[in-house]
C-alpha cells in the first residue's frame, strides 16, 4: 500500500442502486422501461423532446427522494482523509449521492441531471427543477433548455483531464459499472497498459472483469467502506 499515491475512482450505477436509484441493465432497470434510442440520443430528443424531457424531469424528482448510501460516504471519508496523493472520482453517473456525501473532488463524465444546459448560448445553470414546460435559459431567457448530460454519439466531458489522471494513477479503481459503455469501459485497459494497479468492486462479474489484477463480487455498501478502510489504515 506504501507506494500508492494517485488514485483513481470510477463508479457507475451500481454504485447508487443501494440508494433506491435504478441501474441501467439490471431487470426492470432504465433500459427496460424507456429505449435507448428514444431517451438517450440527440436523435431521440430531436425526434420527440416532451419525451426525453420527461424522462430526465421523473428522474431528476426521483433524486430529491434518495439518500447516498454507506458506498458513497465510504468515498466521501477517502476524499477527506487521503493525503498521501491525488484522488479523484470519475462517476458516470448523473446524479448528485457522491457530493451530497461529502466528496469534493468528483467529475461527472457524462453530466448531471442537475444541470442544464442552453442550446441558444450554451450556456450551463444549475438546474432542480422540470424541463418539460420549457422555461426560460436563466442567462439568455430562450426556451431552449436540454438535460446537461452526455447521450450516445456524444463526447463525455473532459476527457483530457481524465486521461491525464490515469496516466499519474498508482491505482485505478471500477465501483458498481458494468463496463458496457465507451470510453469508460476503456479506463481499465488504458490504466494497465500504463502500469497501473487495477480492481474492481461490483455485484456480479462485468464484461470487464477479466482485464482487472483484482476483482471483488458484492454489494457496493459493504464491498466499498471494507475496501477504503483497508486502504487507509
Ligand atoms: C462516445 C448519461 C464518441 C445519460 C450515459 C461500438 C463499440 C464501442 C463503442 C461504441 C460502439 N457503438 C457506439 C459506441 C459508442 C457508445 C457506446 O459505448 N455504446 C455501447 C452501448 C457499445 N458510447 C458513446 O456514445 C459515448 N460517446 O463514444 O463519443 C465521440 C467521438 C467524437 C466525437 C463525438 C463523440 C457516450 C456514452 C455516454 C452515454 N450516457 N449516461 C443518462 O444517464 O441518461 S451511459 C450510461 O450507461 C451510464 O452513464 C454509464 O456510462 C453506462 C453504463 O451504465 P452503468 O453505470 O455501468 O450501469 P449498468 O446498469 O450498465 O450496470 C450497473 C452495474 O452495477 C452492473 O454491473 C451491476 O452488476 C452492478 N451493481 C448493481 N447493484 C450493485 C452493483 N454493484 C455494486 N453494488 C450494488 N448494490
Amino acid at each position: 500500500m506504501a507506494e500508492i499515491r494517485n488514485i483513481v475512482i470510477l463508479t457507475g450505477a451500481g454504485i447508487s442502486a443501494e440508494s433506491g436509484i435504478d441501474t441501467f441493465r439490471s431487470a426492470g432497470g432504465l433500459w427496460e422501461q424507456h429505449r435507448v434510442e428514444n431517451v438517450a440520443t440527440p436523435e431521440g430528443f430531436a425526434r420527440d423532446p416532451a419525451l426525453v424531457l420527461g424522462f430526465y424531469d421523473m428522474r431528476r424528482e426521483a433524486l430529491g427522494k434518495v439518500v447516498p448510501n454507506a458506498a458513497h460516504d465510504a468515498l466521501a471519508r477517502l476524499d477527506a482523509e487521503w493525503k498521501q496523493g491525488d484522488l479523484l472520482i470519475v462517476t458516470q453517473n448523473v446524479d448528485d449521492l457522491h457530493e451530497r456525501a461529502g466528496a469534493r473532488r468528483v467529475l461527472h463524465m457524462h453530466g448531471e441531471l442537475k444541470s442544464a444546459l442552453c442550446r441558444s448560448c450554451e450556456m450551463r445553470s444549475p438546474w432542480d427543477a422540470p424541463m418539460s414546460n420549457r422555461p426560460p435559459c436563466p442567462v439568455c431567457q430562450a426556451p431552449m433548455l436540454r438535460p446537461d448530460v452526455v447521450w450516445f454519439g456524444e463526447m463525455p466531458y473532459q476527457m483530457d483531464r481524465i486521461y491525464r489522471a490515469l496516466r499519474e494513477a498508482d491505482l485505478f479503481v471500477s465501483i458498481g459499472t458494468s463496463g458496457a459503455v465507451y470510453p469508460a469501459a476503456g479506463f481499465v485497459r488504458d490504466a494497465r497498459e500504463m502500469g497501473v494497479r487495477t480492481l474492481e468492486l461490483n455485484l456480479e462479474r462485468s464484461e470487464g472483469s477479466h482485464w482487472f489484477d483484482e476483482s471483488r463480487q458484492g454489494r457496493a455498501g459493504e464491498l466499498v467502506p471494507a475496501w477504503v478502510e483497508e486502504i487507509l489504515s
